[in-house]
């Protein structure tokens, strides 16, 4: 078993934006990757916490990435908002972007942003939470790379597709869920290889089309969809929507892209905003209320809301300024440096 390190909030931020930069990003994605990183790591989501600064560097490694690049976010008059990142790292192409899709969504009832011609490494739940945030409900999806097979396949044609949706609450954290559309999202079948511990069945097969517990044999053959053939259906909706749809890549094309190199998937991302206020002819408050119902009708069984692990770990992690990580990740971390 590892020992834990406590890392003071701030450090969370410091060291990350430490290793960004010594690793060749530029300030400003460095400190939007470094917010990041902080606000999965308060909230104990570990696969895509400080862990991702591995995958940060090994994308600069791998030679492919601008690190210094501005996004450009594209005007029009429709309800679709471009955010080319033109090469470089996700969250900065999304942050720019997202005032532009609340001010879209608000005029229009729905918009979407489609983000182009990035490397991605990031949960999504926080740039859906943003939205919430702002009133509105929204869902966010990208490809990665083609890891995960199709039901009944034997190989990687998919990514590990992760889907998030965001719905607000008045003066309550916002109805929140965000998952891989494989059983395990890559990252943690990484931490549960780190850990020596086995994954559970049905999550993988082996290169030889076996089923497998065994982490570095996951990796190196093919992961499975959640869900047999809905989550196989789910994934490829999101290659699509995420892909063509907004003219960018699969997670099969990503993975030549990368030509073995290693680092983060090269795709495109979209997020679609839905305001509740001119869905319901103003009625969001009498809706909202309905809404409160049937998450009152799942709580009162015994049954949990998605992200309420996440918004436990975020109040105790405030309240006592640190997070905890096993002492051989701050290690590795440290030797980044
Ligand atoms: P998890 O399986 O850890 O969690 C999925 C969701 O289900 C969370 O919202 C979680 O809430 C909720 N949940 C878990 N258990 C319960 C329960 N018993 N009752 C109700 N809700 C529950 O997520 P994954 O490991 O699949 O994904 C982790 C992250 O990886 C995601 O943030 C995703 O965006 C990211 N990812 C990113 C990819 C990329 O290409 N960029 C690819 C794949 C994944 P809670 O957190 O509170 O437990
Ligand atoms: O955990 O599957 C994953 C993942 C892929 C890209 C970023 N995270």
């Amino acid at each position: 078993m590892s020992r834990f390190v406590k890392i003071e909030l701030a450090e969370i931020t410091n060291l990350s934006v430490k290793i960004l930069s010594q690793a060749g990003y530029g300030d400003a994605h460095a400190h939007v990757i470094a917010k990041m990183l902080y606000t999965c790591q308060i909230d104990d989501c570990h696969s895509h916490g400080l862990f991702r600064l591995f995958m940060c560097c090994q994308t600069m490694q791998a030679g492919k990435i601008d690190g210094q690049v501005l996004p450009i976010i594209n005007n029009s008059d429709n309800a679709i908002v471009h955010a080319d990142a033109r090469g470089g790292m996700s969250p900065l192409a999304v942050d720019s972007a997202i005032p532009k899709l609340i001010e879209k969504t608000r005029k229009h009832g729905i918009a979407a942003l489609a983000v182009n011609r990035c490397f991605h490494f990031s949960a999504l739940w926080p740039e859906v939470e943003r939205l919430a945030g702002a009133g509105l409900a929204a869902m966010a999806m990208v490809p990665s790379h083609a890891w995960v097979a199709p039901v009944g396949g034997s190989r990687g044609s998919l990514g590990t597709n992760p889907l998030a949706f965001s719905w607000p609450r008045q003066g309550k954290e916002p109805f929140t869920f965000d998952f891989a559309t494989s059983g395990f999202a890559r990252g943690e079948i990484e931490l549960y290889k780190r850990a020596g511990k086995l994954l559970p069945a049905g999550v993988a097969i082996d290169k030889n089309g076996n089923p497998t517990t065994d982490p570095s044999a996951a990796l190196d053959g093919a992961m499975l969809t959640f869900g047999g053939h809905k989550g196989s259906a789910l994934s490829i909706m999101i290659e699509l929507l995420a892909g063509p749809l907004i003219d960018d890549l699969t997670s099969l094309e990503s993975m030549e892209f990368a030509a073995g190199r290693g680092g983060a998937p090269y795709h495109g991302q979209i997020i679609i905003a839905f305001d509740p206020n001119l869905f319901s002819g103003g009625r969001v408050v009498d809706n909202g209320a309905r809404a409160e119902r049937l998450f009152a009708d799942i709580i009162d069984q015994g049954a949990r809301l998605p992200s309420q692990r996440r918004y436990a770990a975020r109040a105790r992690n405030l309240a006592r300024g640190y997070v905890e990580i096993p002492q051989p990740l701050h290690l590795d971390l440290l030797a980044l440096l």
